[in-house]
């Protein structure tokens, strides 16, 4: 038994954050029907590596789903997603504004056809002034405080490679979707779940939103920054929270021999007999907190004149000997290879029809009475047979479905 086994999952997704979303939905358990438009999800031809088969983009976001096509523009196509709207559990999507409803299904539709349906929408934005925009990652983080946050202060508003507009977002759709599930176990009824993207992005911004009120009552001391305006400054590597931090260099001074620091109060002595400057631990200029932190750019300094000295594996096991937090910036060929993420689970080898095995991202959610097993994403319609079978639609209606254009 897997935790969501038994539960139906419609996925109309495409792209990242909707399949992000269901490929977790299908993880823990549920059976998960994506249904493509006939030329199928726009990223299994997106960012190819290999000529004719399903690109990485696809493969890495769809795995343990089933796959159907459904013409939706043609009546037949609308009179089996009316069949399949009855038989499932969620329905899921993320079109641009009003797709779904142009198609001739609006939540008041589906609610008339299956009142016990949750319907989740990811959208880039709410129901205010924003609402009929499209919206991809960047602009996510552009429009929900994550860019203006991000850089040093002396350069342009940067972008986070971690998709937190696409799958952040995805994973707050889960969120909304599992509440629901759980809530119509005693109302019996669906509901409606919406999520976009610049609240997802938001949320995780939270602590910017703090820092920008905390401005109203002086600087922020805890950031680099020397000088403060009225909206809160890019702060480079700085962790602005309650423990200081930063990323330092180590050798041999490649892209990423870097290590992140983090130098709590009871850090201070550690590193500094580490660092080769243990008079520092008792000296009152430097001793506490306080007397740190006007000063942590020359405090990181230091730490880096004894990193720069060493690999940053070797920092890593000797600051953590002393219980000092810390983390090596990791490649992507670094994270990749790493041994021990594969024993976890979250480097995993796929086997893929077509393109022979590749590796994904497992699942982050490592439930001890619903172990996942990562399985292949589905080819473009695969499972129409399985599925529409299921239906009733008999092998000469699916031949004809198939040159009407209809699957
Ligand atoms: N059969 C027939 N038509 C179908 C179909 C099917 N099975 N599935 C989709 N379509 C049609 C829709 O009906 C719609 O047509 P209309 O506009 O004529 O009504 C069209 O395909 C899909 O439109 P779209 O707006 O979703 O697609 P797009 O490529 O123009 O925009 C995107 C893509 C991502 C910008 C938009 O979907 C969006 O804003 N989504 C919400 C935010 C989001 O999830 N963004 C994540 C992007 S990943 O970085």
């Amino acid at each position: 038994m897997k935790a969501l086994e038994g539960v139906r999952v419609l996925d109309m997704t495409h792209v990242q954050s909707g399949p992000s979303a269901t490929q977790l939905l299908a993880w823990l358990g549920a059976d998960v029907v994506k249904l493509e438009s006939i030329t199928g999800d726009i990223t299994r031809q997106q960012l190819r590596d290999l000529p004719g088969v399903d690109s990485l983009y696809f493969t890495m976001l769809n795995c343990n789903k089933r796959s159907i096509t459904l013409n939706m523009k043609s009546e037949r196509g609308k009179e089996i997603f009316t069949e399949l709207v009855k038989q499932s559990d969620v329905l899921v999507e993320n079109f641009g504004p009003g797709a779904v409803d142009r198609m001739g299904f609006t939540w008041e539709r589906l609610q008339e056809l299956n009142p016990r349906l949750i319907y989740a929408s990811i959208k880039g934005f709410g129901p205010g002034r924003y609402r009929a925009f499209k919206a991809y990652e960047v602009i996510a983080q552009a429009m929900g405080g994550s860019m203006t946050t991000t850089g040093f202060e002396d350069g342009p508003p940067l972008a986070t490679g971690a998709q937190i507009g696409d799958s952040g977002t995805g994973i707050h759709a889960v969120a909304g979707i599992l509440a629901a599930l759980y809530q119509r176990q005693t109302t019996d009824r669906g509901q409606r779940v919406q999520v976009a993207m610049q609240h997802a992005v938001l949320n995780l911004a939270r602590v910017k939103l703090r820092d920008q009120q905390r401005l109203a009552h002086g600087p922020l001391r805890e950031y680099p920054n020397k000088t403060f305006g009225d909206e809160v400054p890019r702060s480079g590597n700085a962790s602005g929270g309650g423990q200081p931090g930063w990323a330092v260099r180590c050798a041999p001074g490649g892209p990423n021999d870097y290590i992140y620091v983090i130098v709590q109060p009871v850090g201070w002595k550690p590193i500094s007999e580490i660092i080769g400057r243990a008079e520092l631990a008792d000296d009152p200029e430097w001793a506490t907190p306080e007397a740190r932190l006007p000063k942590l750019d020359k405090m990181f300094q230091l730490i880096e004149e004894w990193t720069i000295r060493h690999d940053k594996w070797t920092v890593l096991d000797k600051l953590n000997a002393a219980n000092v937090p810390c983390g090596p910036i990791l490649s992507t060929k670094e994270l990749i290879e790493d041994e021990s993420l594969r024993e976890e689970g979250m480097v995993v080898a796929v086997d893929h029809p077509e393109r022979g095995e590749f590796l994904t991202v497992g699942s982050p959610l490592q439930l001890s009475d619903s172990p996942v097993e990562v399985r292949t994403s589905p080819l473009l319609g695969e499972h129409n047979q399985e599925i529409y079978g299921e239906l009733g639609v008999s092998p000469d209606e699916l031949a004809e479905l198939k040159t009407n254009g209809v699957i």
